[in-house]
């Protein structure tokens, strides 16, 4: 089952990792390098079946990607809360205000003002992959910002169509202009496809991972894109192979690594996508069922923030 790899990577990070200190100050068991594939063809997707994966949020954070949206208030808005405690935590801090999370939340979507105020991450994922800033080089040697920026995934379709066997399809997130505009800088930064015999396959360089809440949802969102792209440029989905940095487990994990170690995975999920859309942006959640997916519990883990 394509699921060892997961537990196996798990087992060796809590059982081998170096424990260092990290940014959050939480702790973190660690590896550094690691590789992970699984196939693709016939619907298939690296979907956790240990503990339930929370597939469709996962989505919906992949097609708000796609928008270019770097605001958190679509995603409050369809409830979900994943991105929310990075601007939660700054609002706090420059206001001062002990407001909960979900009341932070609902104000997000009830007024546009705030959302606009506090909502944004910077030039995050959505901005880079379809509006990466472009600068023209002036006569007086200055540079002026163009009115419209890159936009790498329709330029990324646009190359497996007419180009299948390039090495160049690559979208990139680490922008290392923009780094500092961030909340974070992207973990899954570079996503890369490759074209052979008709297939589709994509790479994904994760530089940082939480294996326990973050590699779940990238695992499933890498997946996800090469369904996708498969669909609109007449390819079959090959094989998604995943590369992390520095690959984590963060210590006030402890109890979901053991509950998950001990289990067995079974069972193997299908995507089937309902419709064709015109272009890779006219995805909507409703396109996406799975089948055979009869999770084990809900394991659930503090963030760090
Ligand atoms: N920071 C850290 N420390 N780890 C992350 O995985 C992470 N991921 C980010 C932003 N910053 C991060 C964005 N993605 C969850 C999953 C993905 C994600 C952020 C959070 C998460 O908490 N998952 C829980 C709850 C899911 C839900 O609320 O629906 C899970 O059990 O999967
Ligand atoms: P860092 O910027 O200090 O590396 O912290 C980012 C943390 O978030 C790190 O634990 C990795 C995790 N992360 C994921 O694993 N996947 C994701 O998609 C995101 C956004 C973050």
């Amino acid at each position: 089952h394509y699921e060892w790899q997961y537990l196996n990577l798990m087992r060796r990070i809590w059982e081998q990792g170096d424990e260092r200190v990290d940014r959050t100050g939480v702790g973190t068991r660690s590896i550094f390098g690691a590789e992970l594939r699984f196939a693709l063809s016939d619907g298939q997707v690296p979907l956790l079946t240990t503990k339930r994966v929370y597939w469709k949020t996962a989505t919906r954070e992949f097609l708000w990607f796609l928008t270019g949206e770097t605001n958190i208030r679509p995603l409050c808005a369809q409830g979900v809360e994943i991105w929310t405690d990075w601007p939660l935590a700054r609002y706090r801090r420059e206001s001062g205000e002990e407001i909960s999370r979900d009341a932070f939340s609902a104000r997000i979507v009830a007024e546009p003002d705030f959302a606009a105020r506090w909502g944004d991450l910077g030039p995050v994922y959505g901005k880079q992959w379809v509006d990466w800033p472009v600068y023209q080089p002036q006569p007086d040697g200055s540079y002026r910002k163009a009115p419209q920026g890159i936009n790498q995934v329709a330029a990324l379709v646009e190359s497996l169509r007419t180009n299948p066997g390039s090495r160049r399809h690559i979208v990139e997130g680490w922008n290392v202009a923009e780094l500092d505009a961030m909340a974070l800088p992207p973990c899954h930064k570079t996503y890369q496809f490759h074209v052979a015999d008709g297939r589709l396959s994509c790479l994904l360089y994760q530089r940082s991972c939480d294996v326990a809440l973050g590699l779940p949802f990238n695992l499933w969102g890498g997946a996800l894109f090469t369904h996708m792209l498969a669909q609109q440029c007449d390819l079959e989905p090959g094989e998604l192979v995943w590369m992390g940095g520095d690959v984590h487990l963060y210590l006030n994990h402890a109890e979901l690594v053991a509950a998950q170690l001990a289990r067995r995975p079974e069972g193997s999920p299908r995507l089937a996508i309902g419709r064709r859309p015109d272009s890779v942006f006219g995805y909507r959640i409703e396109d996406f069922t799975i089948t055979g997916y009869a999770p084990q519990g809900a394991l659930s883990a503090p963030v760090a923030v």
